[in-house]
């Protein structure tokens, strides 16, 4: 193909690409609307993209990030389950000479130069700001039901951290009860009836944080069934800002989401682009940021997506 493009006078840079990208899964709406969009601006551009959804696992990831390397593709694109673990398979691109570019979660690896950079939003930040919300809503005095995120991902890892660190300053705010529901609805919705059960029916609980949408949306289900009112009697306070949420905020049901754009594609893809016009060195990090969403805000975001 290099010597027709040649012939038909084409520059590496214009030249299709084939592009493998090793996708988290189909936990939530963020990462549905994630996955969209990369394959939508493919499309747009001409790139033949090679798609695989990891149901979570990361052995399923490396496995696709292998079989992106045995078909010689042109670029890589990972969004890591979890941080660690990553350093052979990156190891194994590198030698083949696949640029890899790391989106959303991070990998902890010590060889910086095994990706050309990651392009992802600051979930400590995120955490911080929820925090910032709640504390400001509840003059500091609140007790919390904690959801994480999937266990050992940089977006569970950094919000925790981020939100742990802002209610520290407040002695009156603490956490009675904290885990795990993956970052998916159908968990979001079990684990959060077991919380209430375990705290006597919620009476005593002032919010609920969230490390997603989608355990907001399932938790909020859980409170109603206990008989409470999901944005009044338990505050809920998440982040990812999706439609879904953001209709329950304008119903009232979720107080606040921080928003994290799904739209990584574009940079990806411009990254790899600057990469074969020659460009070899970028930051290694390219930060995404977004806004956050109350019910002050939320309709009107709402009326601006549906206008898109
Ligand atoms: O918040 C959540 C998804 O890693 C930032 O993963 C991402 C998170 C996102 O399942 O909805």
């Amino acid at each position: 193909t290099l010597a027709l493009a040649t012939a038909i006078g084409l520059s590496a840079t214009t030249q299709a690409l084939t592009v493998g990208f090793a996708q988290v899964g189909s936990e939530s709406g963020w990462r549905t609307s994630f996955s969209e969009s990369v394959k939508a601006e493919a499309d747009k551009r001409g790139i033949t993209l090679k798609f695989s959804d990891a149901q979570q696992k990361q052995e399923n990831q490396i496995k696709a990030v292998r079989s992106f390397i045995a078909q010689r593709v042109d670029a890589i694109l990972i969004a890591p389950v979890v941080e660690t673990g990553w350093q052979p398979v990156l190891v194994e691109a590198k030698r083949a000479r696949i640029p890899v570019v790391i989106l959303d979660r991070n990998v902890a690896v010590s060889d910086h130069s095994l990706y050309l950079t990651r392009i992802a939003p600051d979930f400590e930040v995120e955490g911080q700001r929820a925090a910032n919300w709640l504390t400001e809503k509840t003059q500091g005095k609140c007790n919390i039901l904690e959801l994480q995120g999937t266990v050992g991902s940089s977006a569970a890892l950094g919000r925790m951290k981020g939100f742990n660190e802002t209610i520290a300053h407040f002695p009156d705010t603490k956490i009675v009860r904290s885990q795990t529901a993956e970052f998916t609805r159908a968990k979001g919705k079990e684990v959060m009836e077991t919380m209430l059960k375990a705290e006597g029916g919620g009476k005593s609980i002032c919010a609920i944080w969230a490390h997603n949408d989608e355990m907001a949306l399932g938790a909020i289900q859980a409170v109603k069934e206990a008989g409470l009112q999901p944005g009044k009697d338990i505050l809920v306070v998440s982040v990812d800002a999706v439609d879904d949420a953001l209709k329950a905020i304008v119903a009232g049901e979720i107080n606040v989401s921080v928003e994290l754009s799904p739209h990584l594609g574009g940079p990806a893809f411009d990254v790899i682009n600057e990469y074969r016009a020659g460009k070899k060195e970028f930051d290694k990090w390219i930060r995404m940021g977004g806004a956050v969403f109350t019910q002050e805000n939320a309709a009107q975001e709402l009326a601006k997506r549906a206008s898109k």
